[in-house]
């Protein structure tokens, strides 16, 4: 059963879906479809944090402490 609700979510996940939406997939640790500045900042390296932290909080419109998908993606070039 979790075979098939996992095989389901990421089929939602690719269907239609770019680069950003792939990349956030896989920050978003909890899975509750939005990521935290920790969720974001995961893989940054230390000297690069004081800069991404300020992409963060420039992609959050709506200043929830959290990006949706919309916010993660909106300057997210596809790769
Ligand atoms: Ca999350
Ligand atoms: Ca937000």
């Amino acid at each position: 059963m979790n075979k098939t609700i996992i095989l389901l979510a990421s089929l939602a996940v690719s269907f239609g879906a770019n680069a950003g939406q792939r990349d956030f997939a896989k920050l978003d640790k909890d899975l509750d479809g939005q990521l935290s500045k920790e969720e974001f900042l995961h893989r940054i390296k230390a000297e690069n944090i004081g800069k991404m932290t300020n992409v963060f909080v420039n992609r959050d419109k709506n200043k929830d402490g959290h990006l949706s998908v919309d916010e993660y993606t909106i300057k997210t070039k596809a790769k």
